[in-house]
């Protein structure tokens, strides 16, 4: 297992949309197994591919809290097949624009249907923080980030947070 690299925004590759996926083989399990580790060290709860530079549309997800046994889901080629009328709203961040938070109001459940781990088709329905990571996740792989779902206002307000951080950054190494 490796840990990856994680891209931040404004890099260009966070707006592609991913491509589908074949097959699930040997080679696309280390990917999911390398994002995985990536994740719980970031510490996050989700983790797009495109994020680790790599345009497929594949996710892995854990919400479990720190006090339970992990539970990490795989989720390759997932598509969203009902969605609740009703919202919720989340504060969410990304690992992609780290430090950064905003309310983004998201269907309350959706289902969905997916590849797992081994290639087997899945359906399955999310409601709470994972009907909201799993809508979160989805929207990367569109090249979609939680600031599109925000006031321009807001989304400038955090891109400019961003740079200055990264500015400060590279003073201070
Ligand atoms: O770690 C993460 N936490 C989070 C919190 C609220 C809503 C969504 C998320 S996903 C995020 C990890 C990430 O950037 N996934 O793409
Ligand atoms: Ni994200």
């Amino acid at each position: 297992m490796a840990l990856l690299p994680i891209i931040h925004a404004p890099d260009p590759r966070l707006k592609v949309k991913s491509a589908r996926v074949d097959t699930v083989d040997d080679g696309l399990r280390r990917l999911m197994d390398d994002m995985l580790e990536t994740m719980y060290a970031a510490p996050g709860i989700g983790l797009a591919a495109i994020q680790v530079g790599v345009p497929k549309r594949v996710i892995v997800i854990d919400v479990a809290r720190e006090d339970e046994p992990r539970a990490p889901l795989f989720l390759v080629n997932p598509e969203i097949v009902a969605a609740s009328d009703e919202d919720a709203t989340y504060e969410e961040g990304c690992l992609s624009l780290p430090g950064q938070f905003a309310d983004v109001a998201r269907p309350a459940w959706v289902e969905i249907t997916y590849l797992d781990r081994a290639g087997a088709p899945r359906r399955q329905r999310a409601e709470g923080l994972l009907a909201t990571c799993v809508q979160h996740e989805m929207d990367h792989l569109e090249g979609i980030l939680f600031v599109d779902h925000i006031s321009a206002l807001k989304r400038n307000m955090i891109l400019r947070r961003l740079l200055k951080q990264r500015r400060q950054q590279s003073v201070g190494d």
